[in-house]
């Protein structure tokens, strides 16, 4: 047992000001660490002390354990939290907080490497006896190797890079005569990416939802569940909105997949807050095992909000060496939450980053709503960094309460200076499929496309209006043997208008 009074956050942007903020709760004192692009963020105003850890690139700041290491011990900080992101699935970190006698609030270096390689986890996921998706647990020797066992799974299957992470390397494969060519592919995108060319075939699960489970583990062995999140819609491999619970599960579904989760959390003796990952089948709701993130996620917020735990404060218990302060038992779901990531980014032109100054900034508030900010007015977006700028939470009794509180929210939400992603969730937030709760992940092609459909029926009747005005003018021209130049006046043409649609003139 080790009482935390100090902590150094490292990391930046909202989920810096969110763990500062937890702190307050606590009357812990923060300790920020920034680059020459943040001196004026809003995590270094509101820390108690702030260091600057050098120039603006990530690979100069932000992934300097050793300089973070140093300034915490500087500073006489307790305990490290690492965030999402940066360094906070780094082992090696882990390990050198560690050896300087500060703590880490976050898992054993041991889990995070159990889980840091897809492979590996599938390999502990089967051990645990969870299911995992049908396919190897070894790297494919050769793309005879590859054709050979996509035989026996059966196509369609996908080709995943073992260290793979936001899709890259991973290959979704049709037939045989894809094969070839897709294993190269995927093995050079690996080895570039990672490093590491290790590749390994599942089957493909189609059209799947990804549910995620949050898992919390103290460290005297107790294991719990707080329910899933709905992650379906994603927009390459970035998450867009989440939601919690699911809107297709249910307390029987959650339970199963709630024992899974922990399952796999107990066998690689897990500590603190962690999400495990599943694929689940909207043909006959089975699941599987995709991975495990040894982190707090960006999404916490809506687990926050129907199971009423401060997640952060619960870390910092837990680092602590506390014993987790609820059993599975005292874990309700209650009401429902949906979370919207506000990009600086432009959906008019494809998603390109929106950076620049916010001249105007108004955030919504009232019942039921949240933002996770990392922004202030006035306050600059930078390039270097994730362009997200804020996570909008609702929370309602019911899911239909969740998504009419996120219309008034973007409603009241005004961002000036900067294109940002709130037309789009205006528009997710009216859409029927969305509405009726049916995602998967590719929710968003088919909403594009179902966009792309009203604008091109819009346009359609706008052309037809077009014709019929033509052909009314001329129409009128002609009764009156007027000039094929002179005008008919406002008045006269609605009655020319009428006449023309009535004899079907185009
Ligand atoms: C899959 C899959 C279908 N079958 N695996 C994408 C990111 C990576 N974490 C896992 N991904 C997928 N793995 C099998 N065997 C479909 C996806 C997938 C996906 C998963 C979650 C959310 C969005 C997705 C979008 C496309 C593909």
């Amino acid at each position: 047992m080790r009482e935390i009074k100090k902590i150094l956050i490292a990391n930046r942007g909202e989920i810096a000001v969110r763990i500062i903020r937890a702190c307050r709760d606590m009357g812990i004192s923060t300790v920020a660490v920034y680059s020459e692009a943040d001196s004026e963020a809003l995590h270094v105003r509101m820390a108690d002390e702030a260091v600057c850890l050098g120039p603006p690139p990530s690979s100069e700041s932000y992934l300097l354990g050793d300089k973070i290491i140093e300034a915490a011990l500087e500073l006489g900080v307790d305990a490290i939290h690492p965030g999402y992101g940066f360094l906070s699935e780094n082992a090696q970190f882990v390990r050198d907080v560690k050896a300087s006698g500060i703590s880490f609030i976050g898992p054993p270096p041991e889990a995070m490497e159990g889980m840091g390689g897809k492979i590996s986890a599938r390999k502990i996921a089967i051990g645990a006896g969870v299911p995992v998706v049908p396919g190897t647990t070894e790297p494919l020797k050769s793309a005879e190797d590859a054709l050979q066992t996509a035989g026996e799974f059966g196509f369609p299957v996908m080709l995943k890079a073992s260290a793979g992470g936001g899709g890259k390397g991973m290959r979704f494969v049709a037939d045989e005569s894809e094969l070839k060519s897709a294993f190269e592919n995927s093995r050079s995108e690996a080895k570039a990416s990672f490093g590491d060319d290790a590749v390994y075939i599942e089957k493909a699960i189609l059209k799947p939802r990804h549910i995620e489970i949050q898992v919390f583990s103290d460290t005297h062995g107790n294991h719990v569940h707080l329910g899933e999140r709905e992650c379906s819609i994603q927009r390459r491999h970035q998450k867009v909105i989440e939601e919690s619970p699911s809107p297709i599960n249910d307390a029987d579904l959650r339970e199963k997949m709630g024992r899974e989760a922990v399952k796999v959390a107990k066998a690689v003796d897990y500590v603190g807050a962690g999400t495990v990952e599943f694929l689940l089948s909207d043909v006959d709701k089975s699941f599987y095992f995709l991975e495990m993130n040894t982190r707090l996620q960006v999404e916490h917020p809506v687990t926050e909000l129907v199971t009423g735990i401060d997640l952060v404060r619960e870390q910092i218990r837990v680092a602590e060496g506390n014993e987790l302060s609820f059993t599975q038992a005292d874990v309700r779901i209650r009401g429902h939450a949906i979370e919207c990531r506000v990009y600086a980014e432009d959906p008019e032109s494809g998603y390109m980053p929106s950076p620049g100054k916010i001249h105007r900034l108004r955030v919504p508030a009232g019942n039921g709503i949240r933002d996770d900010g990392g922004v202030y007015e006035g306050a600059e977006v930078s390039i270097y960094y994730d362009p997200m700028i804020s996570k909008l939470c609702t929370y309602g009794s019911d899911r239909d309460e969740a998504i009419e509180r996120m219309r008034r929210a973007l409603k009241e939400y005004f961002v000036g200076g900067i294109k940002t992603t709130l037309p789009l969730f205006r528009e997710i937030m009216e859409d029927p499929e969305f509405c009726a709760g049916r995602l998967d992940t590719a929710f968003l092609e088919g909403f594009e496309e179902r966009k792309k459909k009203n604008t091109d029926r819009a346009d359609h009747e706008v052309l037809e209006e077009i014709a019929v005005a033509a052909a009314a003018l001329k129409y009128a021209r002609r009764q009156k043997g007027l000039s094929s130049n002179s005008s008919v006046s406002g008045p006269e043409y609605s009655k020319w208008a009428f006449a023309a649609r009535r004899e079907g003139l185009r």
